[in-house]
């Protein structure tokens, strides 16, 4: 594999279910660069915070949290060149649309225009750039243990969060990872992410088995 391409990975979700925390156990490689969710900047544009305005009124403001939420991520599609063989990405474009934009569509937070204006976007972008992907990971968990987590961290704007909304979006992550019945770029890997602390250095093991793998 050539410089250029770095064998690349996304680390996909739902909220709560310990992507930052699986980013991070691969710090202690060399030769893996890690990219974040850009979640501050979510939090602060021009002193907006989208994501929290999104939470109290998703109606009015999931369009707008949902169109930056597509370029942040987009720029870290593009921009993050990496000599290193190894590229490990907290989750992607395609995270967003089939499973957040989806799941609003389906439960008609989002009207069919503002849905059909981010699915052209999508589109655009889609035949345009294809994102380098040759793993993607799938941190499964119940919805009830990542409301567990979400409600331990206590993230301000996450503090309406309803176990029906990390259902819904559970079953869209399902639905994608592992039915296939949204569009996948590579194979997946599924981690469970329910396990207890001792587990879960095992099921880290076992990712790290394969994506290290040939790469040391
Ligand atoms: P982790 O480490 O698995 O606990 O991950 P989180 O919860 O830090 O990160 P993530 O991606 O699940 O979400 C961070 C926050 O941003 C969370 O409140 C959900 C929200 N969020 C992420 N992506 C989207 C999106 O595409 N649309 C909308 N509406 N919200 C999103």
């Amino acid at each position: 594999m050539s410089k250029e391409t770095p064998f690349t990975v996304f680390i996909e979700g739902n909220i709560g279910s310990g992507k930052t925390t699986f980013l991070k156990h691969f710090s202690k490689f060399e030769n893996v660069s890690l990219v974040f969710e850009p979640v501050g900047l979510w939090q602060n544009l021009n002193g907006y915070n989208l994501l929290e305005l999104q939470y109290e009124d998703p109606e009015k403001w999931h369009m707008s949290l949902q169109s930056y939420v597509m370029l942040t991520v987009l720029r870290n599609h593009l921009e993050n060149k990496t000599d290193k063989p190894i590229k490990i990405m907290e989750r992607s474009l395609y995270c967003g649309q089939f499973c957040y934009v989806e799941q609003m569509f389906a439960n008609k937070t989002l009207e069919p225009a503002k849905y059909y204006v981010l699915q052209e976007w999508y589109n655009f972008i889609h035949e345009r750039h294809k994102s380098q992907c040759d793993l993607i990971i799938y941190l499964r968990t119940n919805p009830e243990n990542a409301l567990k987590r979400i409600r331990k961290r206590g993230r301000t704007e996450e503090s309406g969060i309803t176990i029906e909304y990390l259902r819904e979006l559970h079953n869209h992550h399902e639905n994608r990872l592992i039915h296939g019945k949204f569009y996948r770029p590579a194979p997946v890997l599924v981690i469970d992410a329910d396990s207890d602390k001792e587990n879960i250095l095992k099921e880290y093991e076992k990712a790290e088995k394969i994506i290290l793998r040939d790469k040391n």
